[in-house]
């Protein structure tokens, strides 16, 4: 017999840890933009697992990579080599114009071993007394779940009661270069930042930003990392968000969608010395690098290309954020977005977003809210011109409720 979903619900809360609190609805399957619950009912999925899934739920040519891959080699560990991960690194640094590739697993994992590599960049190339290493991070930012990234984070949840904390990171405010010329000492190993701040809400800094980041950063031999952990691979609708500013960050970040949302894929790319200065024994993961990933990592970066997503997700984008920006909705403060990287942030008065994606789920939407009171819509980049305007319907019939 089928379970009920509030058997999956009591069962989970019974046994698993609270430390997510999800819309009420059991998934069971994916296709595409669609995803199915257990009792069959179909939702356009508005939040991609967190833009894991760019590429499109289960897609057919990402699964036959991982079948495949899967009967012939999984694991082999960094002890040996393995036949995946020489063109994994051709292929993804071709695409990225970069010069070297560190393989991981999580974004977290991506972003802790980025920290590691510009510290020890910092001591045996710039030359900054051992143990001294400062790395500039943004108010409001969003990296990860570990220790060290808690530690720089300033949301007080995401923090406390978890301490206590690595020193070495400075906190300034996102989209402000004159704070960032201010942090910057001669002990500045690197500046940390996110194209798009997600978590906060899906913030896109003043124009002109990010050039005037590139050049102090240049100046005082900073390196720039961009965490394009969620803005990167098509999302924003480019490759990766830093195209839109003209730059060129010095190490990226890249996680979610770098495996189509199969398997924790994520990757440190430098385009210089940093993860030069890395040596046998000083990094590694069991996981990293692994055949499989390499495998799966390599066809979600292939259809990413040539099914031209990252160009749909430019046009879709456009119509999406148009359709919202009509949305003559008492509810509604600002609408945000970039690509498909989008966000609706309500009124305080008009109620907790929470209430608005149960409402949406209701309506056969999946949508997830951030801070109370901010919607985030990122549909995968198969999207079509009809499901955004479907999905539109959605969220102006549910934006003229009032769910306060
Ligand atoms: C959760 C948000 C998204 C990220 C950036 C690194 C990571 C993330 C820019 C770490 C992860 C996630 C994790 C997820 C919620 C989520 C998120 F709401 F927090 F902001 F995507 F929008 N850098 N983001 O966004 O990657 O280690 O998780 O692979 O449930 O914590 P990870």
């Amino acid at each position: 017999m089928n379970r009920s979903v509030t058997d999956f619900l009591a069962t989970e809360a019974r046994l698993g840890t609270y430390n997510y609190e999800p819309i009420g609805v059991v998934v069971s399957r994916g296709e595409g933009v669609f995803v199915w619950d257990t009792e069959g009912n179909r939702y356009l999925d508005c939040l991609s697992a967190y833009s894991a899934v760019n590429q499109g739920h289960c897609h057919p040519k990402i699964l036959a990579a991982m079948v495949q891959q899967a009967g012939r080699l999984t694991l082999t560990s960094r002890a040996f080599h393995n036949d995946q991960l020489a063109p994994f690194y051709e292929e993804l640094a071709q695409l990225t114009g970069s010069h070297k590739v560190l393989p991981m697993n999580s974004g977290a994992e991506a972003v802790e071993s980025a920290i590691k590599s510009v510290r020890k960049w910092g001591y045996v190339i710039k030359g900054v007394p051992d143990g001294e290493a400062e790395i500039i991070v943004c108010a409001n930012n969003f990296h990860g779940r570990t220790l060290g990234i808690v530690g720089f984070s300033t949301d007080p949840e995401t923090r406390k009661h978890f301490g206590p904390f690595a020193p070495g990171f400075k906190i300034i405010a996102f989209g402000d270069a004159d704070a960032l010329e201010a942090a910057i000492t001669p002990n500045t190993v690197a500046f940390l930042v996110e194209p798009i701040q997600g978590e906060a809400g899906v913030i896109i800094p003043p124009a002109g930003y990010f050039a005037r980041v590139r050049e102090l950063c240049t100046a005082h031999d900073v390196m720039l990392i961009l965490d394009e952990i969620q803005t990167g691979l098509g999302r924003t609708g480019k490759l990766l968000a830093e195209q839109h500013e003209g730059i060129e960050a010095d190490v990226t970040l890249l996680g979610k969608a770098l495996s189509g949302g199969f398997y924790p894929v994520s990757a440190v790319l430098s385009n210089n010395d940093v993860l030069g200065t890395l040596r046998p024994g000083q990094h590694g993961s069991t996981f990293g690098g692994n055949p499989l990933a390499c495998a799966v990592a390599r066809a979600a970066l292939r259809v990413l290309v040539e099914e031209g997503m990252i160009e749909n997700a430019a046009v879709q984008g456009v119509r999406f954020l148009d359709g919202l920006k009509k949305i003559r909705a008492n509810t509604v403060r600002e609408v945000r977005g970039r690509g498909l990287m989008l966000a609706v942030e309500l009124h305080p008065e008009a109620g907790r977003a929470r209430r608005y994606c149960e409402a949406l789920q209701a309506r056969g939407l999946l949508a997830k809210d951030t801070h109370e009171h901010t919607i985030r819509i990122a549909p995968p980049l198969v999207i079509t011109g009809d499901q955004v305007d479907w999905a539109l319907e959605q969220i102006d019939a549910t934006l003229k409720q009032d769910l306060s």
